[in-house]
């Protein structure tokens, strides 16, 4: 048995997906994950009787029979519904179609994983090269798919392989007509009662260069159309970010929804280290038992400290750093670079950067007098500093274009660290401390 399946709170992208790899997968049978956003349910309860949303029920899949998974806009298994217990099988082949930036968790022979602003993008790409045929009614909700993924072609993740996509599903009747009833999710009078209070105690907060705002709210039962409703206090609040922080008190569940409207603030990735999922612009997570105090300070802690364009040298340096004085002699300063292991060290007074001293300066001397001179006589009086505020793109392009290994670090004009190569590996390889 084949089968096809996509993320729990499916959304357009996620349905209109599996309807196209089952174009191309024609004998796999399409699992529905029981969550479902409320415009895809409205969507599905007007066109169930149509033979393409003919759903397998997932309870009657027997796993050991699954010989293929064909997993689409999704890659890892947490956000599959029920379908977890297949994760360990053995001889069941995986494909997986995504274009989320998390990292695949899906032991996949075949990954069509591709930064294309919908899903749907890649099926529809590869239904075209195959010649396959699409009905208007396929055609309509692959399109609702891009449509709803990428803001109607509007979002910064939006590529030309999308608008691409579109041209050819318009090119096959998709109607453009149905598709307005359906995108627009609900916002009714639930929706409003929950944005008003949010709005009242709404709080402006600057972090890491960012103008954010986190709300915490105890809502009493399942509700529709939060992401909507986060979405709306972001633009009325004219936030960089915004965080709504649900909890509902009787399910013992928190869920977390963020809406970015900078690319300099990834939400998907602030997330996903909280175990959700999404994209830079839209993402959320669900979290249980926890205290939304403690998840608001997580959010807060990540946004300051997670976005690696804010990470400035004074956080990523090495400390206290070692000096020497300019009227140390020349002997003592050698047997110093030898026993720390080091190639050079800067030369201060009361905290005042003079020059660097370097195991270079100390191979140059000759005469026995030379060894007992301070080393202000020979130390490199030129020497690059960077500014603890600086960021480390910008320092890291200093010790490249400089060649040099190490750059002191200067706050109110004392030497209070020292910035080195693998200080900047640290940060490019994303191994930030906790
Ligand atoms: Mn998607």
């Amino acid at each position: 048995m084949e089968v096809i399946t996509t993320h729990n709170s499916t959304d357009f992208d996620a349905l209109s997906s599996m309807i196209a790899a089952k174009i191309l997968y024609p004998e796999a049978a399409v699992l529905l994950p029981s969550r479902v956003n409320p415009n895809v349910k409205a969507f599905l309860s007007i066109h169930k009787d149509l033979d393409i949303f003919n759903f397998f029920p997932v309870e009657k899949v027997d796993g050991r029979k699954v010989t293929r998974l064909v997993a689409v806009d999704v890659n890892r298994w947490q956000r599959l519904d029920r379908l977890k217990s297949l994760s360990g099988q053995k001889g069941m082949e995986i494909h997986v179609w995504d274009h989320h930036a998390e990292v695949c968790d899906m032991d996949a022979s075949l990954q069509r994983e591709e930064r294309v602003g919908a899903c749907t993008t890649l099926l529809v790409e590869e239904i075209k090269n195959r010649k396959a045929d699409i009905s208007p009614i396929q055609s309509t909700l692959f399109l609702a798919g891009i449509y709803e993924d990428t803001g109607s072609l509007s979002f910064p993740q939006t590529t030309a392989r999308d608008a691409l996509a579109v041209a050819h599903l318009l090119e096959n009747h998709a109607d453009l007509s149905v598709l307005e009833n359906f995108l627009r999710p609900s916002y009714g009078p639930r929706q409003k009662d929950i944005l008003f209070s949010m709005l009242q105690d709404a709080k402006r907060i600057k972090a890491n260069g960012f103008a954010i705002s986190i709300c915490k709210m105890e809502i009493e039962g399942h509700t529709n159309g939060l992401s909507l409703v986060v979405l709306m206090y972001r633009d009325i609040l004219n936030v960089d970010a915004a965080f709504g922080i649900f909890t509902e008190p009787g399910r013992k569940r928190t869920i977390v929804i963020a809406r970015s409207g900078v690319d300099t603030m990834d939400v998907g990735k602030i997330m996903r280290s909280l175990g959700g999922g999404g994209h830079p612009g839209a993402a959320s997570a669900m979290l249980k038992d926890v205290n939304p105090d403690a998840v608001e300070e997580l959010v807060l802690e990540m946004v300051r400290g997670n976005q690696q364009s804010s990470v400035r040298v004074g956080d990523l340096m090495s400390f206290p750093v070692f000096t020497v004085h300019p009227d140390t002699p020349m002997e003592e300063a050698a047997s110093l670079l030898k026993e720390k292991g080091i190639s050079g060290m800067p030369v201060a007074e009361d905290g005042k950067l003079l020059g660097i001293i370097s195991r270079r300066d100390v191979n140059k001397l000759k005469s026995p007098s030379q060894w007992k001179a301070p080393v202000k006589a020979f130390m490199a009086r030129d020497v690059l500093a960077v500014d603890a505020d600086r960021s480390v793109p910008a320092a890291s392009r200093m010790l490249v274009k400089h060649d040099i290994g190490r750059l002191p670090v200067i706050q109110d004009g004392k030497i209070i660290g020292i910035f080195t190569r693998s200080d900047a590996m640290l940060y490019y390889y994303d191994l930030m401390p906790e």
